[in-house]
């Protein structure tokens, strides 16, 4: 049986991680077998992020690994693409992945709007000497992360800007299909649904999920589309 060690859910989506949710919703896809094992410190990941899966006594990290590593286990959901439809999943994955997922912990952790919705809702059970210094210490370390990165030297009107344009092109790629593999869902979805779902249906109000839900109504309706046929 394959085990997906991954964060619980958070903000009324399955999981608060656009990485955790694109590996289960790809499994969901697959109709692939699988135990959730619910992890709260992601240091104790073998790379010190989630997920991570158990499969045949094998321990696999890493969002993409685990994909790759499913694939070549025979259960592939690009099997309907060609080449150039392999290479288009790829950068929307990409996309997600590198660029849209930083933007979401940008404004979940250091702009102040949403920090106050994220300290309580990841740290509001922590007994309370640790409440002093553990959501302080996370948040820094965040802001340091995203700094190193690059996006972090950026201004929030800078940020959103890159995320319009981010969120356009998803929509323009996806056009009147129900999936960016076509009529079925390729792995892209998976990495499409994770971050889209934690912008769009997320109950953390940001300005990224307000500007989504306003000027992308194709998104919103794919989030929904997914959300029943995958998760209902
Ligand atoms: N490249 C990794 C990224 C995973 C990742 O960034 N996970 C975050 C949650 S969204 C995490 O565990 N962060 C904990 C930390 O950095 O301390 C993947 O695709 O799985």
């Amino acid at each position: 049986m394959l085990r997906l060690f991954q964060f619980p859910p958070n903000f009324g989506v399955p999981n608060p991680s656009p990485f955790c949710l694109k590996v289960e919703t790809w499994l969901r896809m697959a109709g692939m077998d699988y135990q959730v094992k619910t992890v709260f410190d992601p240091r104790k990941a073998p790379k010190g992020k989630l997920p991570f899966i158990e499969l045949d006594g094998r321990v696999i990290a890493d969002s993409e690994i685990i994909l790759r590593t499913l694939k070549a286990t025979g259960t592939d959901l690009d099997a309907h693409l060609d080449a150039a439809g392999r290479a288009r999943g790829l950068c929307i994955t990409r996309l997600c992945d590198e660029h849209l997922a930083p933007l979401i912990l940008y404004f979940r952790w250091v702009a102040d709007a949403g920090w106050v919705q994220t300290r309580p809702a990841f740290f509001g059970k922590l007994p309370a000497p640790l409440q002093l210094f553990v959501p302080r210490m996370i948040r820094n370390q965040t802001r340091k992360a995203l700094r190193a990165q690059g996006l972090g030297r950026h201004t929030p009107d800078e940020l959103l800007l890159f995320a319009r344009e981010d969120l356009q092109a998803l929509s323009d790629l996806l056009g009147d299909s129900a999936f960016f593999g076509g009529e079925q869902p390729c792995s892209a979805d998976a990495a499409a649904y994770g971050v889209l779902a934690n912008i769009i249906l997320a109950t953390l109000e940001t300005p990224i999920g307000q500007m989504a839900r306003q000027e992308f109504p194709a998104l919103v309706a794919y989030c929904e589309r997914l959300r029943s046929q995958f998760w209902a």
